[in-house]
């Protein structure tokens, strides 16, 4: 009788710390924002066919401003997983801006047609997650957690 009592009291005693812990990962402030939200003006030189550079690194909530200049023909620009489209004339400065809300490794690619080699003009936008991503990650985590301790101690059914 004692035993059930104390293994119940020590159920509820986890799961009480496991709910208080949940809570902290889900709202505790940060100590220090790893990265504050920037603006970054990438100039992004196009020609066929390659865009230079290649690779581009922010970091999730920061607001890109992309200046596309072709040095041959008309190309474009597409931005996978963004949805935004930009075609740049050759000798003008064509501008993209918006705010990299999304984290993850994004291709962009030419959306003109611009020669042979055009399909395999292509480039990678990378958005490093934020914080946000992290505390999902340590949700996810603590439910896995709960998940087992609930598998181990099965509730009763009397
Ligand atoms: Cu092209």
């Amino acid at each position: 009788m004692s035993h059930r009592i104390q293994t119940t009291l020590t159920r509820y005693a986890l799961w009480l710390i496991l709910a208080g812990v949940a809570l902290v990962v889900a709202w505790a402030p940060l100590p220090a924002r790893v990265t504050p939200p920037t603006e970054h003006t990438i100039r992004l030189e196009a020609k066929s066919f390659e865009y230079t550079p290649s690779e581009i690194h922010v970091s999730q909530g920061d607001r890109v401003t992309f200046e596309i200049v072709s040095t041959d023909v008309v190309h474009g620009i597409y931005i996978d997983g963004y949805g935004l489209e930009a075609n740049a004339d050759p000798g003008q400065t064509a501008r993209l801006s918006f705010v990299a809300d999304r984290a993850g490794s994004f291709r962009f690619r030419c959306s003109v047609t611009c020669g042979a080699l055009h399909p395999f003009m292509i480039g990678k936008l990378r958005v490093g997650s934020n914080a946000l991503l992290w505390r999902g990650i340590g949700l996810a985590f603590l439910s896995v957690v709960a998940g087992w301790l609930f598998y181990r101690q099965p509730l009763r059914a009397k």
